[in-house]
């Protein structure tokens, strides 16, 4: 079936209204889908596309749209015979990544941005924006995908509808959420839902062939708090196009969450089942490209323990009635960083990729398989890179973009939790916070209360990844791994934190620790295998949920014994050992002093019970 089959193509260019001029959308009644299609109607009254195509996530509509894609010259079909079913999509090079300078805050109120964000007012920022809408789909489908983040209806769930005139954008969100005609049901019933408009930003004139890779030079992604509105113009990447993911389930959720008493969270969740069989539940925050993917799909190598994956980047944390904090991941699909993934790091995520996979910016092997830094040790002789050059390793290049990436469903996973879509979700028995740190921050501490592991939270600090736009390598604060998405202020934020450990019975919230697989020795080598031997940590964890290690207090929190650890099978020399739980005193008094100015740009928002744990941790240090 021809994608042109799926719809009524119009008679005139400009179309009048949705609902009258174009077939393909189901006939659902209700005051709720009367308000959808009138605001499809809008959108379309401003962008002016040539068609309109109201995506009903079928197999049937996906076939279709990649098939075009392919014929377009937009996609690279790969050789079946190595990855059936998977694609290739090589971005224009300026747009290989969330552009966080264009992404703004549209908050009433210039303080509910907070001084972590690019706020705008939203008079303003439409008034700048709306012309650049004004006829941006012209030659182009607008496609309507309605999506659910979480099971429809679930409990914890939430819906949206993202217009977009990207194809490749539309079958992304197909892998990454739940589309389908079930959540206008939910809409036409009433249930709320978020608004979320997408434009590459490159109209084609009547007869204008198009590119590979359309997108604009000028970038907005707007969100509007107030309004439950997200407006992403210009790219067609990651997070800045697939808008239920960092746009809606980060930004816009942590708003709601905040009103709701609940957390949207950048974080992945496991569940862990130790050799006896009991299970427990982990949720880890670490910034982008700094190891979710490869946490929550860990092979650990200690006999016995089992990781199933619940989800690798963003999960939804709501206190329950029984006094525990339940989570569920919101998304479908994983769209994970591909350099670095491999048989030796994290297999479990290669298997995941053994067909139905949309790959972006990776390189292309002669046979028609994909290939990055890190897959295999060796790479192959020759190449295609990213960019669609000629490569061979003497190239002096990586083939693949850093922050190259693939898009598969969750459910390909091999160790994928049996009920990982389970509505009510899990519930969490620790969280972990993280980060990419050289120095000072041990592999492991666990936070003596909840107070101090929101305190340690709001501290994370990370160097910089190819994830976004920026100097990779260089140290920035990265609170909670929410610097980029919290929607709110970060503040205000942290506030939320406190006051949502409330909600929880001490004795069951989850308990918190901090962890850093990256901490190198004087020679730059890391000190700590990491990967599958991330599980030795996690064991430690576990023995501690169930009360049967003793840690050490020390200034920054409590320490394992390094005899508690366990290192059969693996060669940690002593002197690195040491030196992943050394404490440099004079250090810390400095990241205390880092904390304090990071504290005070927020003109005394900042909650007083976490100005009490830096004159704690201060005090601590200067006595030790
Ligand atoms: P986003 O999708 O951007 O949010 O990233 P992520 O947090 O899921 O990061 P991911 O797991 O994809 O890891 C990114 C990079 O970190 C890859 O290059 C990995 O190889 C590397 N990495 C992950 N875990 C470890 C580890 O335990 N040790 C070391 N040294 N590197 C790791
Ligand atoms: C991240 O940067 O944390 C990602 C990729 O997970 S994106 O969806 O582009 O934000
Ligand atoms: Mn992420």
């Amino acid at each position: 079936m021809a994608l042109a089959d799926t719809f009524t193509r119009p008679t005139s260019l400009a179309p009048r209204r949705a609902s009258e001029t174009y077939g393909g959308m189901p006939r659902i009644d209700g005051a709720g889908m009367r308000a959808l299609v009138e605001w499809v109607d809008e959108i379309a009254a401003l962008t002016t596309p040539d068609r309109i195509h109201w995506v009903d996530g079928s197999r049937a509509e996906n076939d279709a749209l990649l098939r075009e894609m392919v014929d377009e010259g937009k996609l690279i079909k790969l050789n079946p015979e190595w990855r059936p079913g998977s694609y290739l999509a090589r971005s224009h090079p300026s747009d290989v990544a969330r552009t966080e300078a264009r992404t703004f805050i549209a908050s009433e109120r210039e303080e509910d941005a907070g001084p972590t964000n690019n706020w705008a007012a939203p008079e303003d920022i439409r008034a700048t924006i709306t012309p650049l809408f004004a006829g941006s789909m012209r030659g182009r489908t607008m496609y309507v995908v309605p999506f659910s983040m979480g099971a429809v209806g679930g409990p914890l769930s939430h819906i949206g509808v993202q217009i977009t005139d990207s194809a490749y954008a539309v079958t992304s969100i197909g892998i990454m959420t739940r589309v389908g005609t079930d959540v206008l049901r939910e809409i036409a019933g009433g249930a709320p839902w978020v608004r979320t408009v997408h434009s590459v930003g490159a109209p084609l004139e009547p007869g204008q062939a198009d590119v590979a890779w359309p997108c604009n030079d000028e970038k907005y992604i707007v969100h509007f708090p107030d309004t439950l509105e997200v407006w992403s113009f210009g790219s067609g990447y990651g997070g800045n196009a697939i808008l239920a993911k960092k746009c809606f389930a980060l930004r816009i959720a942590s708003v709601i969450g905040r009103d709701e008493g609940w957390l949207a969270e950048h974080m992945l969740l496991i569940r862990v089942i130790d050799p006896k069989g009991k299970r427990y539940h982990v949720a880890a925050a670490f910034p982008s490209a700094c190891g979710k993917t490869n946490l929550a799909m860990l092979r650990p190598t200690i006999p016995g323990w089992r990781v199933e994956t619940l989800g690798d980047d963003i999960a939804w944390l709501r206190p329950g009635p029984d006094g525990r904090m339940w989570a569920i991941n919101p998304e479908a699909g994983f769209f994970g960083v591909a350099p670095g993934t491999g048989e030796s790091t994290n297999v479990a995520a290669v298997e995941t990729l053994w067909g139905n996979t949309i790959f972006t910016n990776v390189a292309l092997r002669p046979d028609g398989d994909v290939w990055w830094e890190g897959l295999t040790d060796t790479p192959p002789a020759e190449l295609t890179d990213w960019e669609g050059n000629p490569w061979t390793p003497a190239s002096g290049r990586p083939a693949a973009h850093p922050n190259s990436r693939f898009t598969v469903a969750a459910s390909q996973c091999p160790q994928i939790a049996e009920d990982w879509d389970a509505a009510e979700g899990v519930p969490l028995d620790a969280i972990l916070f993280g980060g990419r740190r050289a120095t000072n921050v041990p592999l492991v501490l666990e936070a003596t209360d909840w107070t101090h592991g929101v305190f340690l939270g709001s501290n994370i600090s990370s160097e910089r990844t190819a994830a976004a736009e920026g100097t990779v390598g260089e140290l920035r604060r990265d609170p909670f791994a929410m610097l980029p998405f919290c929607g709110y202020n970060m503040a205000d934020y942290f506030g939320h934190w406190l006051k949502v450990g409330q909600a929880l019975r001490f004795d069951r919230a989850p308990r918190i620790f901090q962890v850093n697989w990256f901490r190198k020795g004087a020679d730059g080598r890391f000190l700590w295998p990491g990967f599958g031997d991330n599980a030795r940590v996690i064991d430690w964890i576990v023995r501690r949920l169930d009360g049967t290690v003793d840690a050490v207090p020390s200034a920054i929190g409590r320490l394992p014994r390094t005899e508690d650890l366990n290192l059969d099978g693996i060669d940690v020399p002593r002197e690195d050992l040491a030196e992943l739980f050394a404490i440099d005193t004079a250090s810390w008094l400095r990241e205390a002093d880092l904390t304090e100015e990071f504290y005070r740009t927020f003109d005394g928002r900042v909650p007083a019970p976490l100005w009490a744990e830096l004159a704690a941790l201060r005090y601590r240090l200067q006595r030790a």
